[in-house]
């Protein structure tokens, strides 16, 4: 049995240095300590033994084993290192190898849009405010003056969520909790999403507007044409002529909607304009003493004109596009060519 001990430790010396990835390491561990191992095997025969020798060769088959795997592992940690050695020195890297381009995005056209229209009004002394999307019946319609049976306040017109609860089809609310919570003058303008039961080419059901209210004493009609003159021609060039046609909204008296020359033909006549030379952008007025009233204003002393637009309907008329659903669906081919 000595002999086949000393034979087995020249045996493993040698084939552990025969060995030249970690893999053949592992191998030969199976061979000698796995379950059908030759050394398991001596091992497991130690029993049959006569009790004398039993303990003289358990304990030289025991150093053996320990002796083995030791050899082993530092075999194999040394093969792992040149191993790991030899991927390092494969691959080094090129410094003078192009980068990978990194992608720039880019703002939308409509983040674009509402942000001119945003600096035209800041520029004036404006002030932008917000408010929340998810409104109450009052906010969006009772304190704007809309009468109980409005057709506006229709399932098929207004996103509900509860009896009292919608999505707000208009950024209006946000004036009323601007007034309510501040006296004159109140000079703000309010840009942010709203939505309708509305969708076509020209119709999304969430679109954006801004809409602006000034609110002093001795303010005019004739204010609200000077400052959308002034707005409009920033927006479109000095050359745009505007047109005021007399209108309706609850929020609002007297009211009216703004036409402008048409930017694509300058006022010749084109499908864009339907032959007409003007195109709609936005609408204005007189806020309506009784939506004054309703925030505790004193509705003799002050008056106010207010407006808005769709910011979706400006972008498609200063980027000519032609269907508003391309706005929303993100395609980069779409979005890249704004900036
Ligand atoms: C208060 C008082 C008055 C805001 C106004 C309009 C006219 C208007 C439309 C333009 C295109 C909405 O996006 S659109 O469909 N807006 O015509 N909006 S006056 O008037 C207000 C708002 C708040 C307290």
């Amino acid at each position: 049995m000595k002999e086949k001990i000393d034979l087995l430790r020249r045996e493993t010396v040698e084939l552990i240095d025969r060995c030249s990835s970690p893999e053949d390491i592992e191998s030969l561990r199976i061979r000698y300590l796995g379950r059908k191992g030759e050394l398991s095997i001596i091992l497991r025969s130690l029993g049959a033994l006569p009790s004398d020798q039993r303990r003289v060769v358990g304990q030289a088959v025991n150093s053996l084993k320990e002796d083995f795997q030791r050899r082993l592992d530092s075999r194999r940690s040394s093969l792992e290192a040149k191993q790991e050695q030899q991927v390092l020195f494969s691959q080094t890297a090129d410094v003078t190898l192009p980068g990978v381009p990194h992608m720039r995005g880019r703002r939308h056209p409509i983040s674009l849009t509402m942000s001119c229209i945003a600096d035209i009004f800041t520029g004036l002394g404006f002030v932008v405010a917000e408010g929340p999307e998810v409104e109450t019946d009052y906010y969006n319609f009772a304190a704007l003056n809309f009468p109980a049976d409005h057709p506006a306040k229709d399932m098929q017109a207004t996103l509900y969520i509860t009896d009292d609860l919608l999505l707000r089809t208009h950024t209006s609310p946000v004036q009323i909790r601007v007034m309510e919570r501040q006296r004159p003058p109140v000079r703000c303008i309010m840009p942010g999403r709203v939505y309708r039961c509305d969708s076509d080419v020209s119709h999304s059901p969430m679109f954006h507007q801004v809409e602006g209210l000034l609110v002093d004493e001795g303010v005019s009609f004739g204010d609200l044409k000077g400052i959308l003159g002034f707005f409009v021609q920033r927006m479109f060039g000095s050359a745009t002529r505007l047109r005021f046609r007399p209108s309706f909204f609850p929020f609002t008296e007297p009211s009216a909607e703004i036409d402008i020359s048409c930017v694509i033909c300058s006022g010749k006549g084109c499908r864009v304009c339907k032959e007409t030379g003007w195109v709609e952008i936005l609408g204005a007025g007189m806020v309506h003493p009784a939506v004054l009233r309703g925030v505790g204003y004193d509705a003799e002393r002050y008056t106010g004109y207010a407006f808005g637009m769709g910011v979706e309907r400006i972008a498609m008329l200063r980027y000519r596009i032609d269907d508003i659903r391309l706005f929303f669906e993100n395609d980069v081919r779409f979005l890249e060519q704004f900036s």
